[in-house]
């Protein structure tokens, strides 16, 4: 059971939580895709059912700390990122983690189904890659820099399929 910050930073603009360790398996595509974009990160366990006191108060003071965007990661029945959304104004990304069961059905309905007035941004089912992604677009439009970066990673995923035509056709 992890039960320190598996990653941090000074100050972290993302926060990267999850319901439980077992499913840094999934999340760390998150972890490694802020990575990949410079963007300072911190990583925490945070359950919705386990501890639900330090989910309140992790959603309260995100905010006040200078996170700017919370991807929250959860398998079954997924309350955390819409818990989350409840209690903060900074955009939350949800990502349904796939457990053993119900192939992650279970964790996408139980995260994208929210009420009217609590957005939560749903990603696929495991997409965490793309949780890390669209939190650096949410950044990038207040950070030049970073939003260039994002572009210039659209362009390389262009290249690589016109690489990969190419290949084909020899
Ligand atoms: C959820 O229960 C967690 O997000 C995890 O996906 C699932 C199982 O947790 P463990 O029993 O593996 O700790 O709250």
């Amino acid at each position: 059971m992890v039960t320190e910050p598996l990653h941090s930073s000074s100050s972290p603009l993302v926060g990267v939580v999850m319901g439980s360790d077992s499913d840094w398996r999934v999340m760390s595509d998150a972890s490694q895709a802020l990575t990949d974009f410079g963007i300072p990160h911190e990583v925490e366990v945070v359950s919705a059912h386990r501890t639900p006191d330090k989910l309140m108060s992790y959603g309260r003071e995100a905010r006040a700390r200078g996170i700017r965007a919370i991807i929250a990661g959860a398998g079954g029945a997924a309350h955390l990122p819409g818990m989350l959304a409840s209690v903060t104004a900074v955009p939350v990304i949800g990502v349904p983690v796939p457990l053993a069961y119900l192939d992650g059905m279970d964790s996408l309905l139980s995260i994208v189904q929210m009420p009217a007035g609590i957005p939560v941004a749903t990603v696929s089912i495991g997409g965490a890659r793309n949780a890390g992604i669209l939190a650096a677009r949410i950044l990038g439009t207040s950070d030049a820099d970073l939003a260039d970066r994002v572009e210039a990673y659209a362009r390389d995923l262009e290249g690589q399929v016109e690489l990969k035509n190419r290949r084909l056709k020899d």
